[in-house]
C-alpha cells in the first residue's frame, strides 16, 4: 500500500491547531485518540486550510445545507488496533458522529453519536464514507458497511432532524453494494445514489449487479472498472431502476484504462450540478487525485476536465461540493492531526469556477 507522505507535527503545531480549531464539545465529551508528536513536523500554516474539529477524528466529509446550516456527514475514524492493509481494514469504524455550522469559520457542533454499528441489524463491520439526503420530511442518511459474509453494501437509516439520532433499516437497500453513496437531488426532485470503489470498496467483485467472491482487479491494459448510478424510489428506501455503470470518458469519448490510473475512477463519488451541468468528481485512489467530469445527463458520459484536489497529507482523499448563498465550497480530508493513514481530520475550502465552467485546482498544502 502507498505510504502516505511524512506529515507530522511539532507539539507546538499541535497546541496551536487545537486552538484554531473550532469545536463545540457541549453535547460529547471528547474522546482521547492519539495526536501527533512526531517530530518532522509540517506547520499548522502550511496547510490551505485548519481541521474542523480535533477532539475526534473525521473522514469523508459528505456536506449539505439543510435549513441554512451547513451538516456535515463524515465517518468517524477510530484508533482500533486493526492492522493496515490493502483492503483498509485500519479503516475499522463503529459509529457516526454528524458536525454542523451555521458559516465557514463559526463554531462548529459535534451532534454526538447519531448511529453506532451494534443498532444496525446486518452489519458485521466497518462504517465507512456516508452520505444524507432530506425528502418526505424526512432526513436519510446512507451508509456503506461490510454485512455478516464480509460483503460490503449500502443501508439507510431515517431521522426527523438532520442531526439524527438515525434508526436503520432492518436491511440493506435491495440490490445495493460496494461502498462511498452519494445521493444527488435534480432539479426534477429525482433523487440518484451514486456508490462505488474498488480495492477493499470491493467493486472489482460485480459484474453487471453479480457477486463473484473471485472478482479481481483489471489488469493495467484492461477497461477501468466504472462506478455505478441508480435512480432512488420516491420511498428513498429503494432502487427504481436496476444499477447501472457511470461511463467516464476523455475529451475524444473513450473510456479509460486500469493503466490510466491518474484519472480512472477509484472511489469517492459525488455529483453536483452547476449552471445546468452535471459535475461528477471521484478520487483516483492509488494516484491519489480528486478529478472532476462533467456531462448533460445524471447518468453521464462524463467527459474528464481535471483534477479539483491534488494529492492530500495521507493515502486517502474524498470531498463534497456544497453551495452556499452562492459561494462554493469544497469539503474534504488530510492527516494534519495525526499523520496516520485512518486517522483523519475534515477541512473546508472555498473552490472557484472560471468563466467556462472549469474549477481551479486545489492545493491542500500551500
Ligand atoms: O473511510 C474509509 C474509506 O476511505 C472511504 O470509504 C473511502 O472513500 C476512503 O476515504
Amino acid at each position: 500500500m502507498f505510504l502516505p507522505k511524512s506529515l507530522s507535527f511539532y507539539t507546538a503545531a499541535l497546541v496551536l491547531s487545537l486552538v484554531f480549531t473550532r469545536c463545540n464539545n457541549a453535547e460529547t465529551p471528547a474522546t482521547a485518540e492519539p495526536a501527533n508528536t512526531d517530530s518532522s513536523a509540517a506547520k499548522t500554516n502550511d496547510y490551505l486550510s485548519q481541521p474542523l474539529v480535533s477532539h475526534i477524528y473525521t473522514a469523508d466529509p459528505s456536506a449539505h445545507v439543510f435549513n441554512g446550516r451547513f451538516y456535515i456527514y463524515p465517518s468517524h475514524d477510530t484508533a482500533t488496533g486493526t492492522p493496515e492493509n490493502d483492503n483498509g481494514d485500519h479503516f475499522n469504524m463503529m459509529d457516526y458522529h454528524i458536525l454542523s455550522m451555521d458559516s465557514i469559520g463559526g463554531p462548529v457542533t459535534d451532534h454526538g453519536v447519531a448511529l453506532d454499528i451494534k443498532n444496525i441489524p446486518w452489519a458485521g463491520r466497518q462504517l465507512w464514507a456516508p452520505d444524507a439526503a432530506f425528502a418526505n420530511n424526512t432526513y436519510y442518511l446512507y451508509f456503506p458497511v461490510k454485512d455478516k459474509q464480509d460483503v460490503f453494501r449500502i443501508g439507510v437509516a431515517s431521522s426527523s432532524k438532520p442531526e439524527g439520532p438515525f434508526v436503520a433499516e432492518k436491511d440493506p437497500l435491495k440490490g445495493s453494494y460496494s461502498i462511498d453513496p452519494c445521493v444527488f437531488k435534480d432539479d426534477d426532485g429525482k433523487y440518484y445514489l451514486y456508490f462505488g470503489g474498488i480495492w477493499g470498496g470491493q467493486l472489482q467483485r460485480w459484474n453487471n449487479n453479480k457477486y463473484d467472491a473471485a472478482g479481481s482487479l483489471c489488469k493495467p491494459e484492461e477497461p477501468a472498472i466504472l462506478p455505478r448510478v441508480a435512480r432512488l424510489s420516491p420511498d428513498m428506501k429503494s432502487f427504481a431502476e436496476p444499477v447501472k455503470e457511470v461511463k467516464l470518458v476523455d475529451e475524444k469519448g473513450n473510456t479509460y484504462f486500469e493503466k490510466d490510473n491518474d484519472k480512472r475512477f477509484f472511489e469517492a463519488a459525488w455529483l453536483h450540478k452547476y449552471k445546468g451541468k452535471y459535475y461528477f468528481s471521484y478520487s483516483t485512489g492509488d494516484t491519489h487525485n480528486i478529478c472532476y467530469a462533467t456531462g448533460d445527463s445524471p447518468y453521464g458520459p462524463f467527459t474528464y476536465k481535471g483534477i479539483l484536489l491534488k494529492p492530500v497529507d495521507g493515502w486517502t482523499n474524498h470531498h463534497s461540493i456544497v453551495e452556499k448563498d452562492g459561494k462554493w465550497y469544497l469539503f474534504y480530508h488530510d492527516v494534519q492531526l495525526s499523520g496516520k493513514t485512518h486517522l483523519r481530520n475534515v477541512k473546508v475550502a472555498p473552490l472557484q469556477y472560471n468563466e467556462d465552467g472549469t474549477i481551479q485546482t486545489l492545493s491542500a498544502r500551500k
